[in-house]
């Protein structure tokens, strides 16, 4: 088949660009774990404070030693707005609002996710030591520029602990399929 010259370059070209947009979202899913968060778990929010998934809110760890935080958004802090976890340790957020959608973006990390009234956010990260910057990235209202939280990384064998014990309900296990 005769193919002009540029019609030629213009489908290798196509392909080039497919194959580099391709190619980045799988480095960016498996090299980097960047993953779009599900909202698959549901909850009151107005009750969302005496839930017991939330009722205690913090650093915990669960049966098997997975190091947990739990947070609430709502117009405009968060609680608590400082959390401290250890390093090179996969970290799950567990998170909802009270009130309007919110956003949780851990400053020059790969650990965000929108924080939606009626639903659960959850995501699994690890950190470098470091000290971070919690920013609400969804515009919420008047105070939302100041609506920010620090999170402190230390060393794994320099972390404290738990600041919090266990939720009476623990979070569903496997991933995201929680039915509540
Ligand atoms: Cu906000």
């Amino acid at each position: 088949m005769n193919v002009d010259l540029y019609e030629r370059i213009w489908m290798w070209g196509t392909a080039g660009m497919l194959a580099l947009f391709f190619g980045s979202t799988a480095v960016a899913a498996i090299g980097r774990q960047f993953q779009p968060p599900s909202h698959v778990e549901t909850i009151n929010p107005a009750a969302a404070l005496s839930d017991p998934r939330f009722a205690s809110r913090g650093v915990w760890v669960d049966d098997q030693g997975g190091v947990h935080v739990t947070v609430i958004g709502m117009m405009f802090v968060w609680l608590p707005d400082h959390v401290t976890v250890p390093a090179e340790t996969p970290v799950t957020f567990h998170l909802t609002s009270t009130d309007v959608t919110h956003g949780y973006q851990i400053v020059r990390t790969n650990g965000q996710t929108m924080v939606i009234p009626g639903y659960v956010s959850r995501f699994t990260t690890r950190f470098a030591p470091g000290e971070y910057l919690i920013a609400c990235n969804e515009y919420c209202g008047l105070g939302h520029h100041a609506m920010a939280g620090r999170l402190t990384v230390v060393p794994a064998a320099e972390w404290a602990g738990p600041g919090t014990a266990a939720p009476a309900a623990p979070a569903p296990e496997g991933g995201d399929h929680g039915s509540h």
